[in-house]
C-alpha cells in the first residue's frame, strides 16, 4: 500500500476548491473589517462614520492610496458612482485597466465631494474608453485629513447597464495585521514612554491622545483613545510627546 500523504487527485480537488472559492464573491461574514472587499457589492454603510463595512487604508494620511475594482461584465464605461462614507473628497484620478494592465485615463480632477458634506455619492462622468471590467481609483489621502473610506462603487455603462464591484484590491488596508506586530521596538528617546498614556503634538498642530505601544525606526505606534485604532505616527513630524498626568 502506498502511503502518499497528499494524493495527487485530492490535491487537484483541493486546488480546484481554493480557486473556486477565490472566484466567488465574499459573504458579509467572510469580510475583514475595513478590507478592500468592503467596497464590493451594493452600499451597506449608514454613513457618515468610521464604519468597518467600508474600505479604509492602513493610515489616515500617511500616503496616497488606490482602490482597484473588478466587475463581472466588461462594458464601455460611462459613469462611476463612488459611495464615500467617511472624510470624502480624496478621489483625484480614475483609470480603466485592460487585460495587460495597461491603463487609460477615464477622469482626472477634483472630487465633487472635496470640502463638501461628511458623506455622499460622488458621480464621475468618464471619458469614452474600450470595454473594461477593471477600474482603478486614485486617492490623494494626504490632502484630505482622516481615513477616506469608500463603501461601494457602481459602474454605469454606455448601454445603460449598472453593476457593483465584484472584487477589490487596494494599496493598503486597515484590515492588515496591526503594525505593532511587525515593528521592532528600538531604544531611543521615546522608550521611557512605552505603555504609557501620552499626548503627541504633531507638526500640523493636531494632537493625538493614546497609549504608546512601540517606537520603531521611523514611526511611533500608538493606540488612539478616540477609537482604539492603532496609529502610525511619522517620527519626523512629531513636535512634542508628553505623558498624560493623573486627574487633578
Ligand atoms: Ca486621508
Ligand atoms: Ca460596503
Amino acid at each position: 500500500m502506498t502511503n502518499t500523504p497528499f494524493p495527487l487527485k485530492k490535491r487537484s480537488l483541493w486546488l480546484w476548491l481554493v480557486t473556486a472559492c477565490l472566484a466567488l464573491p465574499l459573504h458579509a461574514g467572510d469580510m475583514r473589517a475595513w478590507g478592500p472587499e468592503q467596497a464590493t457589492g451594493a452600499p451597506n454603510s449608514q454613513g457618515p462614520g468610521d464604519l468597518e463595512s467600508a474600505w479604509a487604508s492602513l493610515t489616515e494620511d500617511g500616503r496616497d492610496e488606490w482602490l482597484l475594482l473588478e466587475y463581472l461584465n466588461a462594458v464601455e464605461p460611462a459613469q462611476l458612482r463612488v459611495f464615500e462614507t467617511f472624510n470624502p473628497g480624496a478621489v483625484v484620478k480614475i483609470t480603466a485597466l485592460d487585460a495587460d494592465d495597461k491603463e487609460s485615463l477615464l477622469w482626472e480632477g477634483t472630487d465633487p465631494l472635496r470640502n463638501g458634506p461628511p458623506a455622499g455619492v460622488a458621480e464621475f462622468a468618464l471619458n469614452s474608453a474600450a470595454a473594461t471590467q477593471r477600474i482603478k481609483l486614485y486617492l490623494a489621502s494626504r490632502e484630505v485629513a482622516g481615513w477616506n473610506e469608500i463603501d461601494a462603487v457602481e459602474l454605469l455603462a454606455k448601454d445603460g447597464s449598472r453593476q457593483w464591484a465584484h472584487l477589490a484590491r487596494a494599496s493598503s488596508t486597515y484590515a492588515e495585521p496591526a503594525p505593532v506586530a511587525t515593528t521592532t521596538r528600538v531604544a531611543d528617546e521615546f522608550s521611557p514612554y512605552l505603555d504609557q498614556p501620552v499626548v503627541v503634538l504633531m507638526e500640523d498642530s493636531s494632537k493625538v491622545h493614546g497609549v504608546l505601544l512601540s517606537s520603531g525606526k521611523d514611526f511611533l505606534i500608538l493606540r488612539a483613545d478616540r477609537n482604539s485604532r492603532v496609529l502610525m505616527l511619522n517620527k519626523s513630524k512629531i513636535l512634542t510627546l508628553e505623558i498624560v498626568g493623573g486627574r487633578d
